[in-house]
């Protein structure tokens, strides 16, 4: 069985949004328009949210370090962002053009730990999502959402590390590229790994 998962399509992702990743709202009717073809076909959907304490450790604030800066946090490497996702707040809601989405998988919530990946955070605690697709018979990954070059990069390097086949829809996917070239990089990287790039 397939699933489609929407990876971190928040306001504060989107258009105007605290962490906006440039054209992200081009992809959310293409998301849509999977949505609803999932629907159709009954296959589950699912969405991951980034959703950090006011006090995460990956906000610039919290560090004292610069925004877009590398630093460390907690012995691992660490780039410092802007205050987002805020857990309960208009930047941690999925974009309000996305059809609705029942399942939905949160991560970030240690202060302590980063966690670009939908399935563990960087300490290696895992969130719902492997455990939702097993009692769903998953095996087969069709990924869309925000950003290319990290949250979507590292879920997709789990779930292949896990045994699913990943399949990277990269017209429903954007990227923050710090560096010009990192979303060209992370599909080049993801491919290299196993996933299918559709
Ligand atoms: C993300 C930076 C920080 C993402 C999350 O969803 O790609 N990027 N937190
Ligand atoms: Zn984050």
């Amino acid at each position: 069985m397939k699933c489609l998962l929407i990876v971190d399509l928040q306001n504060d992702f989107c258009c105007g949004g605290a962490l906006e990743v440039k054209d992200s709202d081009k992809i959310i009717p293409i998301i849509n328009n999977l949505v609803k073809k999932y629907e159709d076909n009954q296959d589950l959907i699912v969405a991951t949210l980034d959703w950090h304490p006011s006090n995460h450790g990956s906000f610039a604030s919290n560090s004292g370090g610069n925004i877009g800066e590398l630093g460390e946090l907690n012995g691992i490497a660490q780039i410092w962002w802007p205050n987002h996702c805020i857990e309960n707040t208009f930047g941690s809601e999925l974009h309000n053009n996305l059809k609705p989405i029942n399942n939905k998988i949160y991560k970030g919530r240690n202060p302590k730990y980063d966690s670009y990946s939908g399935f563990f955070d960087t300490n290696g605690t895992p969130t719902k999502l492997n455990g939702l697709l097993k009692s769903n018979d998953i095996d087969t990954i069709d990924i869309v959402g925000l950003a290319t070059d990290y949250c979507v990069k590292f879920t997709v390097i789990d779930a292949l590390k896990l045994g699913y086949k990943v399949n990277l829809i990269t017209s429903g996917c954007r990227g923050v590229n710090l560096s010009p070239t990192d979303s060209e990089v992370a599909i080049e990287d993801m491919k290299r790994l196993g996933a299918n790039i559709v």
